[in-house]
């Protein structure tokens, strides 16, 4: 018998160390693009193939990138916990970490699907072009949820925050809804710790924050949740 249920909400800071680029950071994704562009429904409609290129470069770099100790702890927790992961994250570091329950609230990157459905998904480990298609007959997009798009998995990610008896954020600028709100969702006992190096100014939740960068404090706390 599992002892009590541990969710994480990991963003893209958890991701950081493996060398993939956060989205809010000095440096990070929007620098460099302007988000209106490649990461919304109506950039999509304006200009696919800046989009689908977008992606592209984003895949390859997934695909070169590992695993971090902080991915790694996370599975390590499934020894005596019940854990379930919610990323917004569309890499698969959790998963080649060998986390066992993974809810992607943002989709994934190396998964297709027609621009008319997302009920069929399939496999992309390269690029995705205009005028590839899906066995429907319609164009190919990246299995990602875009500003301005629903996200399908939040009644499923909030009933899973509402059973947890331990919440870990790591990662994130906690900037984007609905996800941002899970944290609404833990029951009053429940006890959440926040894993960022940024100050972040959370007054009216009380979380232990473990104030450093994942592959530090992640294999810390997990460390003192298994001695507990
Ligand atoms: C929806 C996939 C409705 C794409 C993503 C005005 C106010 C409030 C909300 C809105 C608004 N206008 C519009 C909205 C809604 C909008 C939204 O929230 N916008 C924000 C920008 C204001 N949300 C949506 O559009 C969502 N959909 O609302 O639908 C609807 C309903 C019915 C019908 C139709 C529509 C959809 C949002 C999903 C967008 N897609 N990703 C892609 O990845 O390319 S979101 C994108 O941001 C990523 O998924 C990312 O994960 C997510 C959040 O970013 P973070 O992960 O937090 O990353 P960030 O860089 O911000 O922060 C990094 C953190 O890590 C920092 O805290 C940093 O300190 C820390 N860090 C850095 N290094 C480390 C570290 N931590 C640990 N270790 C380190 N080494």
């Amino acid at each position: 018998m599992k002892n009590k249920s541990v969710v994480i909400l990991s963003g893209a800071g958890i991701s950081a160390e493996s060398g993939l680029g956060t989205f809010r950071d000095s440096d990070g994704l929007w620098e460099q693009y302007d988000l209106n562009e490649v990461a919304t429904i109506d950039g999509w409609h304006r200009n696919p193939a800046l989009v689908l290129d977008f992606y592209d470069q984003r895949r390859e770099q997934v695909l070169r990138a590992q695993p971090n100790t902080a991915h790694l702890a996370l599975k390590e927790l499934e020894r005596l916990y019940d854990v379930t992961i919610i990323t917004q994250n569309i890499d698969d570091l959790h998963e080649r970490a060998g986390s066992s329950k993974i809810i992607h609230l943002h989709g994934e990157i190396l998964k297709g699907r027609s621009v008319k459905t997302d009920r069929e998904l399939y496999p992309v480990k390269t690029s995705i072009k205009l005028g590839d298609l899906a066995p429907d007959g319609h164009q190919l997009r990246p299995h990602v949820v875009w500003f301005g798009e629903e996200v399908p998995k939040m009644v499923e990610a909030e009933n899973v925050v509402r059973k947890a008896d331990i919440l870990i954020v790591v990662g994130t600028s906690l900037n984007v809804y609905p996800a941002a709100g899970l944290r609404y969702a833990v029951k009053n006992h429940a006890t959440c710790y926040l894993v960022d190096p940024n100050e972040m100014n959370i007054t009216d939740q009380h979380f232990y924050h473990y104030q450093g960068n994942a592959c530090a404090m992640i294999p810390l706390l997990v460390e003192e949740l298994l001695a507990k």
